[in-house]
């Protein structure tokens, strides 16, 4: 798993490596050009799937910036699966292609394919969720620091619950992403921690599940947790879309979304921005899909032999429901 220290001190090899893969190919030609003009590079990349909102703000993102920056785009959709991802990363290998990035569907798993790649001389490039791998497999990481995130769901939860006067214990319900995927694992962590070290008297986690990042997983999974908790005083879900999927099932058992139930969601992704301003979501943590112009201009260092720093990560906020409404005519995504 990364963490910033691993990034700082591993920046070094990186770069070497980096230099070393984009400096020539198998056949000893150049791989690209210092003037950056007189080849069109060619990028592959591997998407998760298309489980969110999230993710379709994402893959236009990279989309575009791939076509603003003039690359020529090879795009791989895995419907979340590994093995997907794992061919598709493999065509690009015999396809040569300049440069490989990719939003790895869960964290472990992949030291086999990445070695091929590396092999091959094609340098890869992280984007959005990090692996448990021997960091000189990869470049750089352009994504969010999830266990932050964690801790800001946590914190903001705090003004929540003192809105709306809560007091004493807290039952919290949490839906978790992807199992296996980092910002499930890191989301998770980085809540638990704030918990474990300022709440531990009266908040518990009562019950915890994957929804696995969609709509209708969140939908089924918290009406199971709410026919076997019926007093849930709080929802902490992984992305929008699971916490968009709860509130139906809170609403069918009879329960008012965002009072009688308070909900916590990461994203911040429009259909969760309407939501908020409806009362139904309380506070959301932004985790800023727009990755693709930050990954562009990644892959055009990395390919003229440039050094990139190993995490390269985007500006993020947090909203309570009292902004929702003013911020929503403003999201991008
Ligand atoms: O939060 C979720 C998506 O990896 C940050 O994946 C991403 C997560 C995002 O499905 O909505």
């Amino acid at each position: 798993m990364l963490n910033r220290r691993n990034f700082l001190t591993a920046a070094v090899g990186v770069a070497a490596t980096a230099g070393l893969a984009a400096c020539a190919k198998e056949d000893g030609s150049p791989t690209g050009s210092s003037s950056g003009g007189s080849k069109t590079i060619t990028l592959g990349f591997s998407q998760v799937g298309s489980e969110s909102g999230w993710r379709t703000a994402n893959t236009d993102s990279v989309k575009s910036a791939a076509k603003e920056a003039g690359y020529k785009l090879q795009f791989s959709d895995a419907q979340q699966k590994q093995e997907n991802q794992i061919s598709a990363i493999r065509s690009f290998i015999a396809q040569k292609v300049d440069v490989i990035a990719f939003s790895p569907v869960v964290v472990t798993g992949w030291d086999a394919v990445l070695k091929e790649a590396q092999t091959a001389k094609i340098p890869v490039v992280l984007t959005d969720r990090s692996v448990e791998s021997d960091e000189s497999l990869f470049v750089a990481l352009v994504g969010s620091d999830f266990t932050d995130e964690g801790r800001r769901a946590a914190k903001i939860l705090e003004k929540v619950l003192e809105k709306a006067g809560h007091k004493g214990k807290v039952k919290i319900a949490q839906l978790e992403g992807t199992t296996g995927a980092a910002p499930a694992i890191e989301r998770a962590k980085g809540f638990k921690e704030v918990m474990d070290a300022e709440h531990k008297d009266d908040w518990e986690i009562v019950a915890s599940q994957t929804g696995d990042f969609t709509r209708a997983g969140g939908k089924q999974v918290m009406a199971a947790f709410l026919q076997s908790n019926p007093d849930i005083d709080v929802l902490f879900a992984h992305n929008d879309d699971m916490g968009l999927g709860a509130i139906q099932a809170i609403e069918a058992a009879g329960k008012k979304p965002g009072k009688d139930i308070l909900i916590v969601t990461v994203d911040g992704v429009k259909d969760g921005f309407i939501a908020m301003s409806e009362g139904k979501i309380n506070a959301i943590v932004e985790c800023n899909p727009l990755l693709g112009p930050q990954l562009m201009e990644v892959v055009k260092t990395v390919h003229e032999g440039g050094t990139v720093e190993r995490w390269i990560k985007t500006k993020e906020s947090d909203f309570m429901q009292d902004q929702a409404k003013d911020a929503l005519p403003t999201r991008k995504y």
